[in-house]
């Protein structure tokens, strides 16, 4: 089985800093990409991103592919706060 793998990206279009994930994180404030992600990629996996944290608040499942800015999920911009593999 394929480990799941999301890319985080502070700017819209992939730009601006980015943090690679492989497994659930309840506070992405813990590196320092609290309610800044506005574009994403998921390389692997199906995804689960939340809009608060510790899984709260409203969530979008994202599968494999690219998100150039919030719209493109259904959410809002800079306001994912934690994110989970699906499975
Ligand atoms: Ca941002
Ligand atoms: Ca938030």
């Amino acid at each position: 089985m394929t480990q799941p793998k999301i890319i985080l990206f502070e700017d819209e279009d992939f730009g601006g800093n980015s943090l690679v994930l492989t497994e659930a994180t309840s506070k992405l404030e813990n590196h320092s990409f609290n309610d800044i992600i506005s574009s994403i990629k998921v390389e692997s996996g199906t995804w689960i991103v939340y809009d608060d944290e510790n899984f709260c608040g409203k969530s979008y499942l994202l599968k494999p592919g690219s998100y150039p800015n919030a719209q493109s999920w259904g959410g809002k911009d800079d306001e994912l706060s934690s994110i989970k593999p699906a499975d």
